[in-house]
């Protein structure tokens, strides 16, 4: 006899869907599971026996066997095939009931079903989840939006399944509409600038000829220091690891052309559309796009000339270098991405706590660190904080590290190696640091051959001013 009382239903046994499900079956909660092709439905269930799980082959099926108001989270390809999820589903479901896509939703789509769902008398959560697999099976950090009520409802199985640090649950209501998922995306983006500086550190690490074992130590090291994190972590493991067939560290044996879905890229969307600087993000988004051309670049490697690069006399003191350098980048990368929601939080009104975002990111997601820790503590300090820069932990670690940072970069150029989230930082570092930049000129150029207009320093603002240039001569 199925059940009619199931406490979750979960559609998508996917990756995400199966371990998730495993996850909330594991709190103690009636499960019910549904998936397009019934076969993976079947031997899913077939595969975990003992476990509260209805395996239902029809969506009536699966409905009927929800308690009321149904709780219904999707666990589907993120674009069309959510929107077809929900269409089959709507047929079936009584105002009230809760359906909540757990996928990697643009947030605009979110905002465009919560409108559509919520005028049809249901209730929507777009909700992040990150962790990958293994976040998704032991306790993923949670990011949903949708009204607070909503939430109310849904917060004991979500801080039931979510990661816990300091026994606090990785998961807190984001604010309304789109919130929940345009976090997820920031948090994708930042995960984005993590990687490839941690990618750039590994390029100096090579040019001075560490051996993988050497880069893996070093790592090691510094996943027990200040840049704790999981992504510092898996890169010693993988760093480590050594190839079955030839017994080659595995890394010099894996293709240099990295993938994308796309969640780099809408923040760099996002981020032009509300003018807000986040050129971290921005250069690890476009290093991945160089580093797909692959072919064009082993063709211009014999064509375009550089230094040869030779860091082996900088051995020894990279080490202590490189980690300020990936340090204050990282700072910065953060401090952008902080920027781009509280710019968002304003425009939409979402009151985005943004100390909190940075502790539910503690635990399970993939750019879970010890440092984020910091960076709540910088927002309980000052909740209007400004630019996570000039936070006084912040500051002081930019201050102290910056020569550093500095003398990478620098190195990095002379020996022809691209390090171009390191400098993109840097530049922003500078530049936000400048009481006065060469935007002067500019505007000179401007009000040159458009007739733009200027301010001047030397009389009130809002003051504009242009000159009669003289002629060019061609
Ligand atoms: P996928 O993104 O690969 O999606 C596969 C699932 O979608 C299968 O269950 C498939 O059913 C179902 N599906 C598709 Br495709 N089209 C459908 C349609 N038209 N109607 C009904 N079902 C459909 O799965 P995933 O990697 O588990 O990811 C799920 C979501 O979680 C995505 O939005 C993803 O971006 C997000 N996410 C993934 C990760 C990760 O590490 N993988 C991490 C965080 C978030 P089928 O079996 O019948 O084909």
């Amino acid at each position: 006899m199925p059940p009619s009382n199931n406490d979750f239903g979960l559609i998508g046994l996917a990756v995400m869907g199966q371990n998730l499900v495993l996850n909330v079956a594991s709190r103690g909660f009636g499960v019910s599971v549904y998936n397009r092709t019934p076969e993976v439905t079947a031997a899913f269930v077939a595969r975990h026996p003992g476990q509260r799980l209805f395996g239902a082959a029809t969506l009536p099926e699966f409905v009927a066997s929800l308690a009321r108001p149904r709780k219904v989270m999707l666990m589907v390809k993120a674009g069309s095939a959510v929107d077809a999820v929900i269409e089959q589903l709507l047929p079936l479901l009584e105002p009230g009931d809760i359906v909540i896509d757990g996928g990697n939703s643009l947030y605009t789509d979110t905002e465009r079903r919560d409108a559509w769902l919520t005028g049809l008398g249901l209730r929507f959560i777009g909700a992040g989840v990150s962790g990958g697999e293994e976040g998704a099976r032991k306790g993923p950090a949670i990011m949903p939006g949708g009204p607070a009520s909503t939430w109310d409802v849904m917060r004991p199985v979500f801080e039931a399944i979510a990661a816990k640090v300091d026994g606090t649950p990785c998961v807190v209501h984001i604010g309304p509409g789109g919130a929940g998922h345009y976090v997820k995306m920031i948090h994708n983006g930042i995960e984005y600038g993590d990687m490839q500086l941690i990618c750039e550190a590994y390029a100096l690490f090579q040019a001075a000829g560490f051996s993988a074992d050497e880069m893996a130590a070093v790592f090691e090291q510094w996943n027990a220091g200040e840049l704790q994190s999981y992504l510092i972590q898996i890169t010693a493991k993988a760093l480590a690891q050594k190839d079955t067939e030839t017994g080659r560290p595995l890394v010099d044996l894996i293709l240099d052309k990295a993938g994308q879905k796309g969640t780099g890229q809408w923040t760099l969307l996002n981020a032009a559309e509300n003018a807000v600087v986040i050129s971290t993000i921005n250069a690890a988004v476009e290093a991945r796009v160089l580093s797909s051309q692959k072919a064009q670049r082993v063709a211009a490697s014999t064509q375009l000339h550089g230094p040869v690069a030779d860091l082996a006399p900088h051995k020894a003191a990279l080490v202590a270098q490189v980690h300020d350098a990936l340090y204050a980048s990282k700072v910065v990368s953060y401090a952008q991405g902080l920027d781009l929601m509280r710019t968002m939080s304003e425009k939409k009104q979402w009151a985005l706590d943004l100390g909190a975002i940075a502790r539910i990111w503690r635990g399970g997601c993939i750019i879970r660190a010890r440092f984020l820790n910091r960076i709540t503590e910088a927002y309980a300090q000052d909740p209007q904080l400004a630019n996570l820069m000039l936070a006084p932990f912040f500051r002081d670690l930019l201050n102290r590290t910056q020569l550093h940072w500095r003398a990478v970069v620098a190195l990095a150029v002379q020996n022809g190696i691209a390090v171009p989230a390191f400098s993109a930082s840097l530049a922003y570092y500078d530049s936000f640091r400048s009481a006065r930049l060469p935007a002067n000129l500019l505007q000179a150029q401007r009000d040159f051959f458009g007739a733009h207009t200027y301010e001047r320093i030397d009389k009130p603002a809002g003051q504009w001013f242009h000159t009669d240039w003289p002629e060019v001569i061609e």
